[in-house]
């Protein structure tokens, strides 16, 4: 095997050089309206659009290139049943308190409800093609969803990370990867955070103990190790 390394923090990715499109996915992360368009849920509670909007361009060149290389590409939505009987009680009454009652209807219809269109992934970054789509009510990716199921049947090693928000679901996810022994990169232009210094704080988590949760490059670097 010809080994191929992506340039990233703190050590050059992956640990054992075995990036091949065959195992390696891509998963853009709840790239929806709720999360970074107008009068979706991060845009009720009052937070700047232009920090989880910022990933969108980088998003779309990484995602240019893996399909060009046909590595295997996920997205994910955070999202609940039009019943809500899978939304845990706690966390809505949370967002009621901040003014974004998951269930309650906005500019975007029901916050963060499937079918809703607040709920789609933005059009700029539609999936293509059979691309899976993991339809997630928690945080972390592979929370009561099959994504571990469809990554094995894959033979998928090697797992790239985007979208937002860095220091929640991207976070989770990340965590939830490398603990079930996936190797992990996040792509830090391609994430964004509600708040700049939370997604620079998630960023440097991931850097410590010699790279806790596994590597960060930029979306040219890691372009740069597949063309
Ligand atoms: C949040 C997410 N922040 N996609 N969801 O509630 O990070």
């Amino acid at each position: 095997m010809t080994k191929k390394y992506v340039s990233a923090d703190p050590y050059p990715w992956p640990y054992n050089g075995d990036l091949r499109p065959e195992n390696t996915v891509l998963i853009v992360i709840d790239m929806q309206t709720d999360f970074c368009g107008p009068g979706g849920y991060v845009d009720s509670m009052g937070y700047d659009l232009s920090l989880t909007r910022a990933p969108i361009e980088p998003i779309i060149k990484v995602l240019a290139a893996a399909r060009a290389r046909g590595l295997h590409v996920f997205h994910t939505r955070e999202g609940h049943r039009a019943d809500l009987s899978d939304l845990p009680e706690n966390k809505r009454w949370r967002s009621q308190r901040i003014g974004a009652g998951i269930g309650d209807s906005g500019p975007c219809g029901k916050i963060l409800v499937r079918g809703e269109p607040g709920w789609e992934i933005i059009p700029e970054l539609a999936p293509v093609d059979d691309e899976p789509i993991i339809d997630k009510p928690g945080k972390g990716s592979f929370c009561a969803t099959d994504l571990d199921m469809l990554l094995r049947q894959r033979g998928i090693e090697n797992v790239v990370l985007t979208g937002i928000t860095t220091d929640v679901c991207v976070h989770t996810t990340m965590r939830e990867a490398n603990d079930r022994g996936y190797e992990c990169l996040l792509l830090e232009d391609c994430c964004g955070a509600t708040d700049f210094g939370n997604h620079q704080a998630a960023i440097k988590m991931v850097k410590m103990q010699g790279g806790v949760f596994g590597g960060v490059a930029t979306a040219d670097a890691f372009i740069a190790a597949i063309s």
